[in-house]
């Protein structure tokens, strides 16, 4: 048997821990027999006990009671927000301890700790079965199990939110929650009572501006940021606090679908996001994101024109610079998902030494609230012990009983102080490390009332609006237009209209004329004109660096394509980190041009273009005939270019690019490559396919999309 001091000798980061305390829970039924609850061995369970053949049946049998019996308790409360994610366990270890003069949290500081954690993605308002790509907010929660105890950094993929006060969190969920007279619409923000909300509590227009932008249709979960949201406390072994913000960055960029495609993959797939991330990490390709914080001194708590107690505000990252603090890798998907994803819990409350609160009101408030909706969801006050949410630091104090206690606690005393068990579990030494509450000195009266440095509503919102590139501010302005578009009371459409004049009156005169409303007459706050260039996905990609590794490619064949030209396309695609699939009119093979046998992925007609980052049409004059005959692979490729997709073709494949609504050039006689608005061509066909087509297209599919593309006309 393995000691944990030969254990740390092989894992001296002390990554494996966690899943090696799960190893001890994790059960493999390969080879064993049925037994029934109690270890009794069962021979028959097709049947239940009868008098005869044809009699009732006795109420002695026990393992039929007991099978239903578990059947009928298989279910917990679905979470009431966030109710439907995706977990996956990961690593998080920092670069190096530049993190130490502003806290002594060792996960953070220690580069040669290496930290298990679990993160939980989500999105908000749908129910557990609801689909993935609908337009809200998506939670990014992580669990770090460190060696000083657990640490939840509970955050969403946006960085404000949509109240200031935790007390509005009822009335904000009850609002974007299915109404409850006849529990319409599911998991969509689209309906009267959630923007009736949002025009009569402005505070919410920031956070809105963001839910109706690209960052609300993430493309992955892998390819999205996140926030901490509130601003923390950092406390170093002076006990000095510094203020920070939480950030994670994707290393494959941030990337988003378009409405359009979302609402097709909510049919064609309603777990696209968490498919994505389960086949990422099965197939090795392993998400990453960096942490990185925002600090702030005490001195300049209030140097900002925005309160950093107001969660609906951002530090503008031109202002406070992101510094980069370490990497975490998700690197295994959980074994069951109930056990796993289904009863993590998370809690901002869960600190640990070196990180602390600020009285931010929603923080506050989120403080209660985690550990009250566990208590109900899981079930008692033991969920801590259920294995996804125990620590690796080791757990040792009186709480006693409740609801499935699993530890055998000996000794005949659980209070402190005593004398009749030692004294133990003792307090801890004097000098050890422990939690102690950073010393805020607070004075004032109890009230009821907002702070009127809360009260600036609007100009974080133009700021936002202002920093979006024209395609992200179309996609805004159709967002609104469908949104409002759902909602029946007129007034209401108004009232937000006329709100929306507050952050910018071009933006209201556009969003009222899109759903039948008086445009404002005029503009009531000036637009400031300040941007903050980081706000805008689009800009932050085009300045970075671009991969198009993990993007998924469809290549359309049918008998008689080019198979020499597919088989070098197929290999300078994986080459560069792509995921190439051959789609055909049929499932199993299809025949080259030179009689060989070319097996395929997937049939046209179970697929389509929305769940493909990008598609290629080969060579090979039948292949593209038959293709040009079939609706469903016209229709794929046309799709694919209404939504900006890279598209690309050789030789005969270009044919199926020629349409009257493309207007792109192609590349026509002896043309190598020609790369118009993300269409990338090339006359080449069989084995004489240049590399620069592939490296071309890759190119396109780093970029994401090709937003310059003219796609009006395309009947798709
Ligand atoms: Fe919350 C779940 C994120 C405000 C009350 N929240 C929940 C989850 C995430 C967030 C990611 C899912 C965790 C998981 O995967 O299990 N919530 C946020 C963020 C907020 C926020 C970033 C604002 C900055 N939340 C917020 C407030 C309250 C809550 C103001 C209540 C006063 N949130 C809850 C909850 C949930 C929850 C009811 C439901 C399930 C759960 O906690 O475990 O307690």
């Amino acid at each position: 048997m393995s000691t944990s001091s030969d254990r740390r000798d092989t894992d001296p980061g002390g990554a494996d821990d966690k899943q090696r305390q799960l190893d001890d829970v994790r059960l493999d039924l390969t080879g064993t027999e049925l037994t029934t609850d109690q270890g009794v061995r069962i021979d028959h369970t097709d049947d239940a006990l009868t008098v005869g053949e044809r009699g009732p049946t006795l109420l002695e049998d026990f393992h039929a009671r007991e099978k239903i019996t578990h059947f009928d308790h298989e279910r917990i409360p679905e979470r009431v927000v966030h109710a439907r994610g995706a977990g996956a366990y990961g690593v998080f270890q920092p670069y190096d301890d530049w993190l130490a003069e502003y806290t002594v949290a060792e996960f953070l500081t220690n580069p040669a700790v290496r930290t298990p954690t679990f993160v939980r993605f989500s999105t908000v308002a749908g129910s557990r079965g609801s689909a993935d790509t609908v337009r809200d907010v998506r939670g990014f929660a992580t669990k770090f199990y460190t060696r000083q105890g657990n640490y939840d950094l509970v955050g969403n993929n946006m960085p404000v939110f949509f109240i200031q006060d935790g007390i509005k969190f009822p009335d904000f969920v009850h609002a974007v929650k299915p109404e409850p007279h006849n529990e319409i619409p599911q998991a969509q923000s689209a309906h009267d009572t959630f923007w009736d909300f949002v025009s009569l509590q402005p505070e919410s227009l920031h956070m809105i501006m963001w839910l109706m932008s690209d960052r609300a249709l993430p493309r992955s979960y892998r390819m999205m940021q996140g926030f901490g949201v509130h601003t923390f406390r950092l406390v170093n072994a002076e006990g000095r606090g510094t203020f920070v913000k939480f950030h994670w960055k994707p290393v494959l960029g941030v990337h988003s679908l378009v409405w359009d495609e979302c609402q097709k993959i909510g049919g064609k797939d309603p777990d696209y996001n968490r498919r994505d991330l389960w086949e990422a990490i099965e197939t090795g390709q392993f998400p990453e994101y960096e942490l990185g914080v925002q600090l702030v001194p005490e001195s300049d708590e209030f140097a900002f024109d925005f309160d950093l107690l107001d969660s609906t505000k951002i530090i503008p990252e031109e202002q406070v610079p992101v510094r980069p603090v370490g990497r975490m890798t998700l690197n295994r998907n959980p074994d069951n998902f109930f056990a796993e994803t289904e009863q993590v819990a998370f809690h901002t409350a869960n600190v640990v030494p070196g990180i602390d609160f600020t009285n931010d009101p929603l923080l506050q408030a989120r403080n209660f609230s985690y550990l009250d909706t566990q208590l109900i969801r899981l079930g008692g006050p033991n969920f801590p012990q259920i294995p996804v949410n125990r620590p690796v630091a080791p757990v040792t104090n009186n709480q006693r009983d409740g609801y499935h206690q699993s530890f055998i606690h000996k000794g005949r005393t659980s209070y402190f102080k005593n004398s009749l068990g030692g004294g133990c579990p003792a307090l801890a030494a004097p000098g050890a490390e422990v939690f102690s509450h950073y010393q805020e000195k607070v004075e004032g009266h109890k009230i009821r009332k907002r702070s009127e440095s809360f009260k600036d509503f609007y100009s974080q919102a133009t700021l936002f609006w202002n920093s979006m590139t024209e395609p992200e501010k179309k996609h805004i302005v159709a967002a609104f237009r469908f949104e409002l578009g759902h909602v029946d009371h007129k007034h209401v459409r108004q009232a937000v209209v006329d709100q929306l004049n507050h952050v910018d009156h071009n933006l209201a005169v556009m969003v009222a004329n899109g759903v039948g409303v008086n445009p404002p007459e005029r503009e009531v706050t000036p637009n400031h004109g300040r941007s903050s260039p980081a706000l805008s996905q689009i800009t932050m990609s085009l300045g970075g660096t671009v991969s198009p590794a993990t993007r998924k490619v469809a290549i359309l064949v049918a008998e008689g394509v080019d198979g020499v030209g597919v088989r070098t396309l197929v290999e300078q695609l994986r080459e560069r980190g792509t995921m190439p699939e051959l789609l055909a009119p049929h499932d199993g093979a299809v025949r080259t041009a030179d009689g060989e046998e070319l097996p395929v992925d997937r049939a046209i007609n179970t697929m389509a273009s929305v769940l493909y980052d990008g598609v290629v049409v080969p060579c090979g004059p039948d292949s593209v005939r038959m293709l040009a005959s079939d609706g469903y692979a016209v229709h794929f490729v046309a799709e694919a270019f209404k939504h900006h997709k890279p598209v690309a073709a050789f030789g005969a494949g270009i044919d199926l690019l020629d349409q009257p609504w493309a207007s792109v050039k192609l590349a026509r006689d002896d043309e190598s490559v020609v790369v118009d608005q993300g269409v990338v061509t090339s006359s080449a066909a069989r084995g004489d396919l240049p590399t620069e087509f592939a490296d071309a297209f890759c190119e396109a599919l780093a970029r994401h999309r090709a937003w310059d593309r003219s796609t009006d006309g395309v009947p798709a």
